[in-house]
């Protein structure tokens, strides 16, 4: 029998990850500029269907994270790109925060919006064959922030999605990113981190949500994008783990993570060097990455067809490294 847990597990299955392919219509849409592709709606399906149908993707993809306007849109021979991936195994996963907007009276802070409709969306979702949800809470770091405030509401607003998404047998991903761009030392990003994912799993308790049936999806604890020192892959891996076994409970089966702007080739190293010290851990770990894995495919194809098994070839490239990762067997001379 389908339960949240067993689709969990599957979603967590050796040597496969997340590919979130769930950018909204603004994002992508700047990726295809840089790229110089007219970023229209026919272009983003055009480029999932790129991605969806690359030779072999489900060696290494367990589920894939689509944006709204996707799960309802088809590939080009006419079949939903749901059935397209479930035909391939692979668990559709629908995005289903409304992104996120100013904080009021908190300056350079932000909140996630969606819970108004969220029941009746996350329905639909799961009949159109998704069985599991994302949400995503944005916290940046500053000088005076983030705020207990600002945790506090968008910590509750996540517990409160995974009540909902798990009421209607929906595992929910729940993803409280803490921003990598800024001029913070790695103390900071572990410290907020691990208050921000400290407060998050009281929140999820509060709310009564099975911590057997969520899957965490966060950022690696490195110093910021503008800090002079970048963090070295061991010391990344040594600060995250430190930072899950101060807050993530154990009953968990899994965390996942995402990119967060750093390069494929760090984002990868980051990964293997976390591997190489998860011995003994209670949970899973694999990629969520979206930028980690799309960036190489994006520059192969450029909008034009005759680039497509380019472009699906540096996706499967990516793939393999960050599968390797896992097993704590990539090195950087693979690239
Ligand atoms: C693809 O980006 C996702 C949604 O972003 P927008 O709503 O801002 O367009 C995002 O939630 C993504 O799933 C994760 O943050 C991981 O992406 P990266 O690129 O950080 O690996």
């Amino acid at each position: 029998m389908e339960t949240i847990q067993s689709i969990a597990s599957s979603l967590l299955a050796d040597g496969k990850g997340v590919l979130a392919a769930d950018q909204s219509a603004g994002t992508i849409g700047r990726q295809m500029e840089a790229i110089d592709v007219e970023p229209s709606a026919e272009n983003r399906r055009r480029y999932r269907e790129l991605l969806f149908t690359t030779p072999d993707i489900e060696k290494y993809v367990s589920g894939v994270i689509l944006h709204d306007s996707t799960i309802r849109n088809t590939a080009s021979d006419g079949i939903a790109f749901v059935d397209l991936l479930l035909g391939k195994g692979i668990v559709p996963i629908i995005k289903v925060d409304k992104g996120t907007v100013e904080h009021q009276g908190f300056p350079g802070e932000v909140v996630t919006q969606g819970l108004d409709d969220l029941g009746e969306r996350v329905e639909e979702y799961y009949s159109m064959g998704a069985r599991a949800a994302k949400w995503r809470a944005v916290f940046n770091i500053g000088k005076d922030y983030p705020t207990d405030a600002n945790i506090e509401l968008d910590c509750l607003t996540l517990a409160r999605y995974a009540a909902i998404a798990q009421s209607h047998n929906m595992v929910p991903i729940v993803e409280p990113e803490v921003i990598f761009k800024g001029g913070h030392d790695l103390a900071r990003a572990e410290e907020v981190t691990t208050r921000v994912q400290t407060v998050l799993f009281e929140k999820l308790n509060e709310q009564r949500v099975d911590l057997t049936g969520i899957i965490l999806k966060s950022n690696f604890v490195l110093a910021g994008s503008e800090y002079p020192e970048q963090t070295n892959a061991e010391d990344v891996a040594v600060t995250t783990i430190r930072t899950f076994k101060e807050a993530v409970p154990e009953a968990l089966p899994g965390i996942v993570f995402l990119s967060g702007g750093q390069t494929p080739e760090r984002s990868t190293a980051n990964l293997n060097a976390v591997s190489k010290i998860n011995e003994g851990l209670p949970w899973k770990l694999t990629f969520s990455f979206s930028r980690g894995l799309e960036k190489p495919a994006q520059e192969a194809w450029r909008g034009d067809d005759t680039n497509k098994a380019k472009a699906q070839r540096a996706l499967a490239e990516r793939l393999r490294l960050n599968s390797l990762a896992l097993r704590g067997e990539y090195n950087e001379e693979m690239e």
